[in-house]
């Protein structure tokens, strides 16, 4: 078993918690609707939340969300009363935004904003330019420097628009760079070289000056040849003025993968750039079947990751993608693999959920 952050002492406090947890359930005092009667009428909102307690921390705490599971009254339910940032996990992608060449369709996306402001929730917007999930028109055919030059700007500062003075934050650019640190050869990168990645920042910025603007990545979490190269390029575009505010870690982790255990230095280093930093996809899978040993283990992650950002000032908050294992990516793109998230396929939470409240209090 890889060795957390923490080590042995937050592995003894976690078991403790969590037998303490147990205890409380079998109790009938924690733990689902009948734990909440000693903190009011059955169903009632617990006394705090996790983005209450992250408020205390100048933190927040968000969870992604996606369209087809809005229909989910109990889903919807703890969305809207735990967190206090939203994801849409898929509906402003460009293959959902811009379906046809010049033809923009909002629908997914405004019905995530209007769900979070009901809920005096934010948003972290979430992608312009991905090599992922494009639309064929754009996929379909090859395009010269000026033309998608063009195409880009026009989808950027159309969608920043249309969300201009709704959303906190835009990941402007996911998945930029190779495991080894070289830029990927997306089409963009292929077409207009390195340079799109500053002029979608200028872009973005023109079309709303006031949304934090940031680079997005997994496999950013520990110091290595992939966040290098974030940190070689924050510095550059620093330098130069151009408008980046924040670097997001989305950290998928794997528990037999390892933890990454310089997320806290690598955290580091981008404030002494000037930079926020977020944990923006999180989630912990594992090897099914998940065991009682495997929820312990991920909770001491989830904890310690909660504990890596709050030890760095400028780590503005942690987003988990999406909340429950019942709508977790993860099994499906990984077959074998899941349990990621805090609360289970019932809504029930997890060991980890506890973790993470225990590392905010
Ligand atoms: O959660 C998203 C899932 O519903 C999509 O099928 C998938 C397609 O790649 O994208 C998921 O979100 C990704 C995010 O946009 C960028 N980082 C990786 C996430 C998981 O694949």
């Amino acid at each position: 078993m890889p060795s957390t952050a923490h080590g042995t002492a937050a592995r003894t406090r976690l078991t403790l918690a969590g037998a303490l947890a147990s205890l409380l359930v079998a109790a009938g005092v924690a733990g689902g609707p009948a734990a909440r009667a000693h903190e009011g009428p059955a169903h009632a909102k617990p006394r705090t939340t996790l983005a209450d307690l992250a408020q205390r921390h100048g933190r927040y705490f968000g969870s992604a969300t996606d369209n087809p599971e809005l229909t989910d009254t109990a889903y919807t339910k703890t969305l809207g009363d735990e967190f206090d940032m939203i994801t849409p996990g898929n509906g402003m992608k460009w293959y959902a935004t811009e379906p046809r060449q010049g033809v923009f369709d909002f629908t997914a996306g405004d019905e995530i904003v209007g769900l979070a402001r009901a809920h005096h929730q934010k948003i972290r917007a979430h992608t312009l330019v991905w090599h992922s999930q494009l639309p064929d028109w754009l996929t379909a055919r090859t395009w010269t420097a000026d033309e998608l030059r063009a195409v880009l700007k026009n989808h950027i500062q159309t969608e920043v628009r249309h969300y201009r003075g709704k959303v906190y934050s835009w990941d402007v650019v996911n998945e930029a760079f190779n495991e080894d640190g070289t830029y990927r050869e997306t089409v963009f990168y292929k077409t207009l070289g390195p340079g799109y990645i500053a002029d979608a920042l200028r872009w973005a910025h023109e079309a709303d000056p006031r949304a934090k603007l940031y680079l997005n990545d997994y496999n950013i979490e520990a110091v290595g040849p992939k966040s290098d190269a974030y940190y070689a390029l924050a510095k550059e575009l620093k330098a130069r003025h151009v408008p980046l505010d924040g670097i997001g870690l989305q950290a998928h982790l794997a528990l037999q993968y390892g933890y990454p255990t310089t997320l806290e230095d690598n955290l580091r280093r981008f404030s002494r750039l000037g930079l926020d930093t977020a944990l923006t996809e999180v989630d912990v899978r594992m090897l099914l079947p998940a065991t009682e040993e495997k929820l312990a283990q991920q909770a001491d992650w989830y904890r310690d990751l909660t504990d890596a950002c709050l030890d760095v000032r400028r780590c503005v908050g942690i987003t988990v993608w999406d909340y429950t294992d019942k709508y977790s990516w993860i099994p499906a793109f990984f077959p074998g693999e899941g349990a990621a998230l805090p609360w289970d396929e019932q809504l029930a939470p997890k060991p980890a959920y506890f973790a993470i409240r225990d590392a905010l209090r």
